[in-house]
């Protein structure tokens, strides 16, 4: 743990070679606004029906024996019945599902409550949250809403935040922090003292479908807020790296750290630790529109920045260290004041990524840090030159994407070959396979 003066000293001498804080955050005074958009739980898009049979209630009044006599004169036959909620599967033996439901609500409507197609329809689970519908892009962007169909997160997996501490206290994220640390001023202090590091933890676990707010990509966890920032918003590599490892060691998941830090040797040790305890770092690009030099690390998952249309913002940095990409800006998120804004920079990105691996993990806890880190490069949206380049990384997070294949077992077997060389920035791949395709190997049992 560092002490605050020699904190304070580590700060000002590194500061000028590159302990900058990425934070592009600007808030938009959007406070004022009040948007009340709430809308139903989303039925999805309707892809089609099931073809062989159709869904039918009988009102309650109808005897078993007329029952059967109607379903016999339409040439029907049931299949099974969906029994608390008295639904039929009947069987349309080949008739058209669309004549059979006309011919049954002609000739016996008066015993019929419904008869229905068996629509196979498009998840999309929409939250309730006022502020979701119109200032959340970013969610829709990275499919975030068909993945909360599948899991919303869960309340046993933990994210740390290594930031500029956390406003646990905040409405949309209350309940969720456990007891954290700050490396700054070796206290339990963790409140913010800067705004950052409460923008970053909306991004990812803001309490979503709860009617207020904002929705974070991830609306069940636990949230480890650890400071690791002066006043100011800076930070060392130290502090940052004692806060990585204290995650590790307090079984955090997830750890995110919104600063440009994959070029840090012992951030990247700090990574390497957490892997070794079963966790993954996720750290942003910078916010300086250059190339970092950074090498590739195999530990931390690095995140640039790209606008709605999935074209890279001008102010992220990129270079041969990017892992993925991910929305440079939110429209909403939770800010220190107890309100909500916007917030943009490649903080911001870094957080859509430790939703969706917090995500990924709550449909299958069971699975090592490479084989999520696998599925989140795999599923990624590839933009740009084909397969892995320096601008995208493996391509923009695809959450659907990304839970499909949890749920299809498409995972790499364990312990895993590593995922891919580290990319050169010389030599940037013109006609590699898609990634999936090229490092796809065989699933386990
Ligand atoms: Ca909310
Ligand atoms: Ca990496
Ligand atoms: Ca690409």
């Amino acid at each position: 743990m560092e002490g605050s003066p020699k904190q304070r000293v580590i700060i000002s001498i590194l500061g000028l070679t590159g302990i900058l804080i990425v934070g592009l955050f600007v808030y938009l005074g959007l406070g004022s606004k009040s948007e009340k958009e709430y809308l139903p739980a989303s039925i999805g898009r309707v892809l089609t029906a099931l073809p062989d049979h159709i869904l039918v209630k009988f009102k309650p009044d109808v005897p078993a024996q007329s029952r059967s006599e109607i379903l016999s004169r339409h040439g029907l036959k049931e299949n099974s019945e969906i029994k608390p909620l008295g639904v039929k599967l009947v069987s349309t033996l080949g008739k058209s599902y669309q004549n059979v439901i006309d011919d049954l609500n002609r000739s016996d409507g008066a015993s019929i409550e419904f008869a229905e197609p068996d629509y196979i329809v498009e998840p999309g689970l929409i939250p309730n949250d006022p502020w979701f519908a119109n200032w959340q892009k970013d969610k829709q962007q990275i499919n975030a809403p068909v993945a909360w169909d599948t899991t919303t997160g869960s309340a046993s997996l933990t994210l740390a935040i290594v930031d500029t501490g956390v406003n646990c206290g905040h409405e949309d994220l209350a309940g969720q922090c456990l007891a954290g640390w700050n490396f700054y001023n070796n206290n339990n202090d963790t409140a913010d003292v800067n705004g950052h590091g409460t923008a970053v933890a909306g991004v990812a676990v803001a309490i979503g479908n709860n009617g207020i707010g904002v929705a974070g990509n991830v609306w069940q966890s636990r949230l480890m807020p650890l400071r690791v920032s002066a006043p100011d918003g800076t930070a060392a590599y130290s502090a940052i790296a004692s806060a990585i490892a204290y995650a590790a060691d307090n079984g955090a998941k997830v750890v995110n750290n919104s600063y440009q830090t994959g070029g840090s040797a012992t951030v990247r040790s700090a990574a390497s630790y957490l892997k070794s305890k079963g966790g993954l770092l996720v750290v942003s690009e910078g916010n300086y529109g250059s190339n970092t030099g950074y090498s590739n690390s195999p530990d931390i998952i690095s995140v640039l920045a790209v606008d709605a249309s999935d074209v890279i913002y001008s102010w992220s940095s990129f270079g041969a260290d990017v892992d993925v990409s991910a929305p440079g800006c939110t429209g909403a998120t939770t800010l220190l004041s107890g309100g909500y804004g916007s917030f943009c920079g490649t903080s911001n990105s870094a957080p859509e990524v430790s939703g969706l691996l917090m995500l990924i993990w709550s449909v299958n806890p069971l699975l090592t840090p490479d084989q999520v880190q696998d599925i989140l490069f795999r599923s990624a949206k590839d933009f740009g030159a084909p397969g892995w380049d320096r601008y995208y990384g493996w391509g923009r997070i695809d959450a659907q994407t990304a839970i499909d294949m949890v749920l299809r077992g498409d995972v790499i077997a364990s312990p895993t070959p590593t995922l891919s060389p580290a990319p050169s920035i010389s030599s940037e791949p013109s006609a590699t396979l898609p990634p999936g395709k090229a490092k796809r190997t065989p699933r386990p049992k």
